[in-house]
């Protein structure tokens, strides 16, 4: 008998606003009449349910049995949809393995057999903890005095990973020290200028004022000066001009990720799917993508995948870009998360999902940004995300994920050549990133930034794993064991992009294996 695919039940329940749990949904699959078996299960769910879960179709499956095996049963409502549960009783129990196959066809990647208890995941095993989240902790009011703290705390604790590298002195000390004299400060880069003959002069600033530094020409770092962005922190080492008006730079020194960094990994093999830029809304968004992806996740091939982030801009919102209205798909802000939320819900009800908005989502722009308001909140409630500002730290059965929208990844692809950053190689930029210790550390440019007490945009901690959109360009690899992932996105390319020549890599989606940090890539488009 042909077994229903998975993805018409999903598309069936998720029509009457349902979520299903994946091994509810085989079960459903392998039913005899499946039709009819969901329509019981719709039936007998408690009101206040928004989740189909196993236990609900194996009531429902049993009820049906039960009726049909009892004498007199025929005359029970369903009795004649569920026939060939008298012949069969193991149908109702699960057993049989539906052949995900037999799907649409548009099924990606071929899946293998296997029982379809393995299908079964169990939350128990799970964690899945914040770290970060600023939602409701904005305490800035965007004076100037705002602006100084943030700067102060950001200059106070990157500097902290470096005053233990370097014998530092304050900038006003530093210009009453004899001339030869050894120094090193620690500071924001206040400003980068090339001199006339050719060398370049970086002004460090700390909380006691300012003092130039001169990396020559000829010295084997001056490599490193096209890397340096305004307002990031490090440290200089060198020898005092014989006025003390300036220092040569002998090395220089990034908060960095320690080369000895050993990322933590999950106890099982478990994984996580990476995604962002869904641009729900726009005339671009990828629906077919997206429907395949989520029916794909309700796979065989896909039962460990237990986690899903997603890395900001859910839709394509309104006003974001000049005559981005020409491109909307919809037009309201709140439809556009209506309908987001739609497509949330056919992710299987029992993966676990992250979110942080982008620059595309209504929250302000300026970052930090918190997460969704209340009102944004209800609309996507149906699948019960978790919702964090950005940037967050989620950490998932020990393994820490950073995770940023990447805003900054243009001013940093702008900025520094295109060996060290480009849109083919967003990972490169996020290499730049993790060494800054900082997700956005250039002010006034591209990324806008909100004064609050502290700075929520310093890499604090270092994290296992570093989740970043926005590029709409898929790329990872390794920095100091640190794996980074931009994760592509799901709108095809739009006329701006094309005026840029942005191809973007939509439809794709990383899967990192928790357990090893490897990372394999499945594609939907
Ligand atoms: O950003 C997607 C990518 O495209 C990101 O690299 C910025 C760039 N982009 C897209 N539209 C514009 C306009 N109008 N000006 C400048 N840069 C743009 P996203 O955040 O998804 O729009
Ligand atoms: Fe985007
Ligand atoms: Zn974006």
């Amino acid at each position: 008998m042909p077994l229903e695919a998975p993805a018409r039940i999903v598309s069936e329940l998720t029509s009457r606003g349902y979520n299903a749990e994946r091994e509810a949904v085989t079960k459903l699959a392998s039913a005899e009449n499946p039709r009819a078996a969901l329509q019981r299960v719709v039936d007998e769910l408690p009101e206040d349910a928004l989740v189909v879960r196993t236990d609900h179709v194996d009531a429902a499956l049993s009820r049906a049995d039960a009726t049909a095996d009892s004498p007199g049963g025929s005359t029970g409502p369903d009795a004649d949809s569920a026939p060939g549960s008298r012949t069969d009783p193991s149908v109702s129990t699960g057993d049989a393995v539906p052949d995900p196959t037999a799907a649409d066809g548009d099924t990606p990647v071929e899946t293998k057999g296997g029982g379809a208890a393995d299908r079964s995941v169990d939350p128990e095993l799970r964690s899945l903890e914040i770290v970060g989240d600023m939602t409701g902790q904005s305490t800035g009011t965007g004076e100037y005095e705002d602006f100084v703290a943030v700067f102060r705390d950001r200059l106070e604790r990157l500097g902290s990973k470096l005053r233990g590298r370097v014998n530092h002195r304050p900038a006003s000390a530093i210009q009453d020290m004899p001339g030869g004299s050894d120094v090193a400060m620690v500071g924001l880069v206040n400003d980068i200028r090339s001199t006339a003959s050719g060398h370049w002069l970086i002004e460090l600033e700390d909380a006691t004022g300012t003092f130039p530094w001169l990396v020559m020409k000829d010295r084997e770092y001056v490599d490193l000066v096209d890397e340096l962005l305004c307002d990031e922190v490090l440290a200089m080492e060198g020898t005092l001009a014989d006025d003390s008006g300036i220092a040569f730079v002998d090395s220089m020194y990034f908060p960095d990720i320690p080369r000895t960094h050993e990322p933590s990994t999950a106890d099982r093999h478990v994984q996580a799917a990476l995604i962002s830029d869904v641009h729900v809304g726009s005339d671009e968004f990828m629906e077919g993508a997206w429907n395949r992806f989520a029916d794909w996740l309700h796979t065989e091939q896909a039962q460990h995948v237990e986690y899903l982030l997603l890395a900001g801009d859910m839709v394509e919102g309104v006003g974001v870009y000049p005559d981005q209205d020409e491109e909307l798909e919809i037009v309201d802000i709140y439809e556009q998360y209506e309908s987001f939320s739609e497509h949330l819900k056919k992710i299987p009800g029992d993966i676990e999902i992250v979110m942080i908005p982008g620059n595309h989502d209504a929250v302000r722009l300026a970052e930090p940004q918190p997460g969704f308001d209340e009102e944004l909140r209800e609309i996507m409630s149906a699948h019960d995300p978790q919702i964090v500002s950005n940037p967050s730290t989620v950490t998932l059965e020990g393994v820490s994920v950073l995770m940023y929208h990447g805003v900054s990844l243009d001013e940093v692809i702008a900025e520094l050549p295109e060996e060290k950053a480009s849109y083919d190689d967003p990972h490169k930029a996020m290499y730049q990133l993790l060494k800054k210790r900082h997700v956005a550390p250039q002010f006034g440019g591209h990324t806008r930034l909100a004064p609050e007490e502290q700075d929520y945009l310093v890499m604090e901690e270092v994290p296992d794993i570093f989740h970043t959109g926005h590029v709409h360009k898929l790329g990872f690899g390794k920095y100091h064991n640190v794996l980074a992932i931009n994760s592509g996105c799901w709108q095809a390319q739009t006329d701006f992009q094309k005026s840029v020549n942005i191809d973007p890599d939509a439809g794709y989606a990383p899967i990192v294996d928790l357990d090893t940090l490897d990372v394999t890539v499945q594609k939907f488009s």
